[in-house]
């Protein structure tokens, strides 16, 4: 069908699938920089890209026992606060590749790069929720719907359903610190078709999955959404499920929600030219729900000795950024990923360069791939093999 293509540059992204279009920005060009630009961004589809028209458009929010409320787009941008978080989207197949290395999965393989990081404006969808449930949600009625819901419907068509959704627990969305936000803008620009105009959800420090672009309905319920991606994807099958047995393992399984502590190193990659002398080692790091990351160990003798990355720290929760003196509490969300750097004198000839994160919780990577047959949550050691480079 006909994509939109303004916002790709087919020069820096790697194109895992044209139709629909899925792909990841190379690593050197992704940790250029600390906002990642909109061209370089990862696009992650399963269908075509809805062409919505701005005048038309409207969310409609339903209460399973109690109110719908639609709401046009004008009214999104005019009755409720505006507010901007910086953070990172990571795919839960971000580095499915390393996975199937190990033993074939199924899934789009994608490399590393399937994870960028923005600056996100709208309103908090808390805002939307408490204006569209009639007092429902207020803190005095609110214990009813602590166990419930909030399911997400997309407009347009998608491959594995009819259309695309999921869902997060109300008690996510109404915490004023998750920051969870309906996007209208990214990078200060208009949401771009590719990414969801004009309204998608974004759930800082959950797998991309649930943040659903192209947002047409949600429904508070009392259970999680029943659609393939919250029931059947993105689920961690143990390791003897295979394309004929895993349905059993379904029901047993959570649905994927906080990401885990991840760091990739994005310069040198395996062929690039070094040039003598002294070389900048630099990748990202980030954990999930909002968790700091404490440090990156760096190695450039396959992980016989670590040292430690010099981590960029930005403001990216609604309430650091207002604040920057809150920056280093303890309770404080970091949903922007951690650029580091890490300079040697000299990459020696045999160099097999490893990093590895650690978060606030003492949480850190697993020495080797966890193998499972829909390749998610990958986040071993990264490693980059010098020893033959060009
Ligand atoms: N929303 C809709 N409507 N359709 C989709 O295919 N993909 C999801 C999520 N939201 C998807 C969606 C997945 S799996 C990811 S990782 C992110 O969007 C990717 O967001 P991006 O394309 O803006 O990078
Ligand atoms: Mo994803």
């Amino acid at each position: 069908k006909n994509e939109p293509v303004e916002t790709r540059d087919r020069k820096v992204l790697l194109v895992r699938n044209e139709t629909p279009f899925n792909a990841e920005p190379t690593l050197p060009r992704l940790i250029e920089h600390q906002v990642t630009p909109i061209p370089r961004f990862f696009k992650r589809n399963h269908g075509p890209i809805p062409q919505l028209n701005s005048a038309e458009y409207t969310l409609t929010v339903r209460v399973v026992d109690g109110p719908t409320k639609v709401w046009t787009l004008h009214e999104l941008q005019t009755q409720f606060p505006q507010y901007e978080v910086m953070a990172a989207l990571q795919c839960a197949g971000n580095r499915r590749d390393g996975l199937n290395e190990v033993k074939p999965v199924k899934g789009v393989i994608w490399g590393p790069g399937t994870i960028s990081n923005a600056v996100w404006s709208g309103v908090r969808l808390r805002d939307v929720l408490l204006a569209s449930g009639e007092g429902r949600f207020s803190e005095k009625s609110g214990a009813r719907y602590a166990t419930w819901h909030v399911d997400f419907q997309a407009y347009g068509l998608c491959q594995e359903a009819p259309c695309y959704g999921s869902s997060v627990p109300v008690a996510t969305v109404l915490d004023p610190a998750q920051d969870v936000l309906l996007a209208l803008g990214m990078n200060g620009e208009t949401l771009p078709a590719d990414h969801g105009y004009p309204c998608r959800v974004v759930v800082p420090g959950v797998i991309g999955a649930r943040s659903v672009k192209w947002l047409k309905q949600i429904t508070v319920q009392p259970e999680e959404s029943s659609i393939f991606f919250q029931k059947r994807d993105y689920k961690i099958l143990p390791p003897e499920a295979n394309a004929q047995n895993l349905g059993q393992f379904w029901d047993k399984l959570s649905a994927l929600q906080t990401m885990n502590v991840q760091s990739v190193i994005c310069y040198p990659t395996a062929d690039t030219w070094i040039p003598p002398g002294p070389c900048t080692i630099a990748g990202y790091a980030i954990s999930g729900g909002g968790v700091r990351i404490d440090r990156v160990d760096v190695s450039v003798d396959n992980g016989k000795t670590w040292k430690l990355a010099v981590l960029e720290r930005l403001l990216s929760s609604i309430d650091a950024r207002a604040n920057p003196a809150l920056r280093d509490l303890p309770t404080t969300k970091h949903w922007a990923w951690t650029r580091w750097t890490y300079t040697v004198k000299s990459v020696p000839a045999d160099a097999v360069l490893v990093c590895r994160a650690w978060d606030a919780n003492g949480n850190t990577q697993p020495e080797n791939p966890v193998w499972n047959y829909r390749g998610v949550m990958n986040n071993s050691w990264f490693r980059v093999d010098l020893s033959n480079r060009p």
